[in-house]
């Protein structure tokens, strides 16, 4: 089997890359083609993404991709998940909505509440609680009486597919962070859907990763140069991440450490009992119908919303953190107070407060704070993984942009007692392409044998807990 030239569009809430992929048998090679940053709009009527320019970007990308590569496979697409745009007849109407935005967090959960309660949710949808889950959205959008003008409902990774193809469908792990798939079939819960008022006709027909949906064409074709296939991948990034784990062993965990750490096992069957429920556990669709039974961990978007308020570095930041010698306090990172953009240093100081902890004097002994405290919610969401689906767990894989941060992986290493298997950095690129190399026939077999793939290919960096820690304040 010759090796396929292949393309993955992955947009990320900070920025969006197109990676041009090499993979065969014995071969998985990347290269980045193009990196552009994905910065929200504010508007009157609350924080939205910048889609036209993300989608602008992701076709001069990939026709970047062509002009490399004028037999390209395949092109496949992700994104983070939950959010989308409605449709009336394939025009968009208006900008999607940021999972961030602080209005409709508060206002669309009671509304679904109103109709069903948690319980029930949890025991039909298998997810946490997360207040911007799609069905929260919807609720927002039927009380502001948007709904009633849509035929369809795209997740955002959906939506540029249809850009691109014209064709109209929703990717099943994706589909599954919207609170409408059912944990138990993987089909959309229709009744559920009836009763929250949202009409069954924007809920596109459901595709699984791996499956071929269309060829670019029409307008996206011309800048883009070639009728490019495009293939259904693990479109919510966080799948595609959990693809790409460079192990043959199942006894880890893992941590998808982006803006978000999503922190979990993989599953064959969902996990629905109440005190999942209670723990916040999630159980998402992943690729090849397994189950991605986790719980997102603030990540680091507290470092990031540090980091744009001081106008300061992140690297140098760390590296002074690093030789922070006073123990710091640890809190709560997954605290709903974090979840909206703002200041985050002064949130993150009335917490301690609130809570009698002595606040880091200095901005070094702050981000020293954060990264123990996102350490410590990392190492004690897998021991609840662990205990709560009695999986077995021996080493924990951090793949995505926190495998770069040594400090965060070692104080993951400490706070767990487990090795952390750091990189690759591009994970959720390379479960991206994987699933498109096996649908165009360049690689074969289970997720096993393409994850014995990228452990061949890539070089995790170990990191081993050590006992010399300094004491920490728990909060
Ligand atoms: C990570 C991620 C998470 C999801 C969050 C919001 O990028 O996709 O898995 O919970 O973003 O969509």
């Amino acid at each position: 089997t010759p090796a396929a030239r292949l393309a993955a569009i992955d947009l990320g809430a900070t920025s969006g890359r197109v990676i041009l992929g090499s993979v065969g048998p014995n071969e998985l090679e990347l290269r980045q083609l193009a990196r552009f940053p994905n910065d929200p709009v504010p508007l009157r009527d609350g924080l939205h993404w910048n889609l036209l320019g993300l989608y602008r970007n992701a076709l001069d990308g990939l026709a970047l991709a062509v002009r490399e590569e004028p037999g390209l496979a395949s092109v496949g697409i992700d994104s983070w998940a939950v959010d989308y745009a409605l449709l009336h007849d394939g025009r968009m109407l208006g900008a999607p909505f940021h999972y961030r935005d602080p209005r409709r967090g508060a206002v669309g959960p009671p509304l679904v509440h109103e109709h069903v309660d948690a319980a029930e949710l949890y025991r039909r949808n298998g997810l946490q609680h997360l207040p911007f889950n799609t069905m929260f959205q919807l609720a927002c959008d039927r009380a502001d009486g948007v709904l009633d003008g849509a035929d369809t409902m795209l997740l955002i990774p959906d939506l540029l597919v249809f850009e691109l193809t014209g064709a109209i469908s929703a990717e099943r792990t994706n589909a599954s962070t919207t609170g409408l798939l059912d944990a138990a079939t993987r089909e959309w819960d229709e009744g559920l859907a009836d009763t929250l008022g949202i009409p069954r006709r924007v809920l596109p027909p459901l595709v699984d990763p791996g499956t071929r949906i269309g060829m670019v064409s029409g307008a996206a074709l011309e800048v883009v140069g070639a009728p490019v296939p495009v293939t259904a991948v693990g479109s919510h990034d966080t799948a595609s991440a959990v693809v790409a784990l460079p192990t043959t062993s199942d006894d880890i965990a893992y941590i998808s450490c982006g803006t978000w750490g999503l922190v979990g096992v993989e599953l064959a069957h969902p996990v629905l009992t109440d005190a999942a429920r209670r723990a916040s556990f999630t159980n998402e669709g992943g690729v090849d119908g397994r189950v991605r039974f986790l719980h997102n961990v603030m990540g680091l978007w507290l470092l990031s919303e540090c980091v744009r308020v001081w106008g300061e570095a992140l690297p140098t930041l760390l590296e002074q953190a690093a030789a922070v010698q006073a123990s710091v306090p640890v809190f709560d990172v997954d605290d709903p107070r974090f979840l909206a953009p703002g200041d985050m240093p002064a949130r993150i100081a009335d917490w301690l407060r609130e809570h009698e902890l002595p606040v880091p004097a200095s901005r070094p002994a702050l981000v020293r704070c954060i990264v123990e405290s996102l350490a410590q919610a990392f190492a004690s969401t897998v021991s609840v993984a662990a205990s709560l689906s009695g999986a077995a767990v021996s080493a924990i894989h951090l793949v995505g942009g926190g495998a770069q941060n040594a400090l965060l992986c070692q104080a993951t290493a400490d706070r767990s007692g487990l090795p952390v298997i750091a990189g690759p950095v591009e994970a959720t690129a390379i479960g991206n392409l994987l699933v498109q190399a096996r649908a165009v026939g360049a690689a074969s077999g289970s997720l096993e044998s393409l994850r014995a793939l990228v452990a061949a290919t890539q070089r995790p960096q170990t990191y081993t807990p050590t006992t010399t820690r300094k004491p920490v304040t728990h909060g």
